[in-house]
């Protein structure tokens, strides 16, 4: 089920159009389902020649585009460019946070006034990706930072969704997909995370690691990565781990290649995880549990992707809300003994 599209936000800003509204972070509150939905935003202005890479202006606090000739870059797809002086990469759009409310979870009844929007020079290209997880009274999101000095993961918080925390980068470049657990455990506070290494020795995959205050993490260790089949190219962790009978259950996301070209598909598993030794995989889906299937899931921005960042449970299902096409944000829901049973025992 299709929650929100692009044509269903205003752009924020002046001369630039809404091309995705996806990957959404979700947690109940207040009887109902808050939604942080990644918002991308690209130029609207177009000049003969050029191609515009818009940029968070940190110093002054605005949105800009560095203009830049055609033959000085190579498209990369549809998300990215290469400079090619120098190699760095450029993104074509620019993300911020847009915050939603749904009582039912399935239809967005009003937004938030405040947005979360880049802020310094680690957000310079964008805010993208955040993921929820209450704890205590307190409601915190992971989210990626995209500047000149890679891409990063930082912490933020909020109490009622109108003002925010920053907390500072907790996961240094390159690394993302950062879920956090939403219970200490052994007095330790509990994250995934997906380093991606520039040298190719290993394809990405999922880490986990331990905290005493949430920003300074240690105690490192793979987790899930070349095990799953389906995962061709890389793997990452999705939704924050909620505690369930058989364990900690999340999905994550699996990228592979596709015949067709392109970027290629992503699709989502089932993960179990110990629940006194998260370190422990008890199991994960041997095939994918969800992947495109519906038309705002198969075509958009980049076509053939589901990538679940969200996840509420209601009694004996779960609302699994998601990314589709890097264009929109859908909202699926499933039995909590369809997802567990998915599992098969490592
Ligand atoms: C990848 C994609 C993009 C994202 C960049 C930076 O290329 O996930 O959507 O903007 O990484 O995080």
């Amino acid at each position: 089920h299709c929650l929100l599209r692009p044509a269903d936000v205003q752009p924020r800003f002046e001369r630039f159009e809404v091309i995705g509204t996806f990957n959404p972070a979700a947690v109940e509150f207040d009887d109902g389902v808050v939604i942080l939905v990644r918002v991308a935003e690209r130029p609207t202005e177009s000049r003969e020649g050029y191609v515009a890479l818009p940029y968070w202006n940190w110093q002054r606090g605005g949105v800009a585009s560095d203009w830049r000739r055609n033959d000085e870059i190579e498209p990369i797809d549809p998300r990215m460019v290469r400079i090619k002086s120098s190699g760095q990469i450029r993104l074509t759009f620019l993300s911020w946070l847009l915050v939603a409310f749904s009582r039912d979870g399935f239809t967005i009844d009003s937004f938030g006034e405040e947005a979360f929007l880049p802020a310094n020079r680690y957000e310079a290209f964008g805010v993208e990706d955040p993921r929820l997880t209450r704890i205590d009274n307190r409601f915190y999101f992971t989210y990626v930072a995209v500047s000149e000095q890679g891409v990063a993961t930082s912490l933020a918080s909020t109490a009622d969704f109108k003002s925010f925390e920053r907390h500072g980068i907790i996961f240094c470049p390159e690394n993302k997909d950062v879920v956090l657990f939403p219970e200490k455990i052994d007095s330790q506070y509990v994250a995934l995370h997906r380093p991606s290494m520039q040298a190719h020795f290993s394809s990405p995959e999922i880490w986990i690691a331990r905290s005493p205050d949430l920003c300074h993490w240690g105690g490192h260790r793979r987790l899930l990565g070349a095990e799953v089949a389906w995962a061709t190219v890389k793997i990452g962790g999705g939704t924050p781990p909620i505690r369930t009978d058989r364990g900690w259950l999340s999905l994550f996301h699996g990228h592979a290649r596709s015949d067709a070209g392109g970027v290629g598909q992503y699709a989502a598993g089932a993960l179990l995880l110990d629940l006194d030794r998260p370190e422990r995989v008890i199991g994960f889906s041997p095939q994918p549990v969800m992947a495109a299937e519906e038309e705002f899931e198969r075509s958009g921005f980049l076509p053939d992707i589901v990538f679940p960042t969200g996840l509420v449970r209601r009694e004996d299902h779960l609302l699994v809300y998601y990314g589709a096409a890097d264009t929109a944000t859908g909202v699926a829901q499933y039995s909590l003994s369809d997802l567990s049973g998915s599992v098969t025992p490592t």
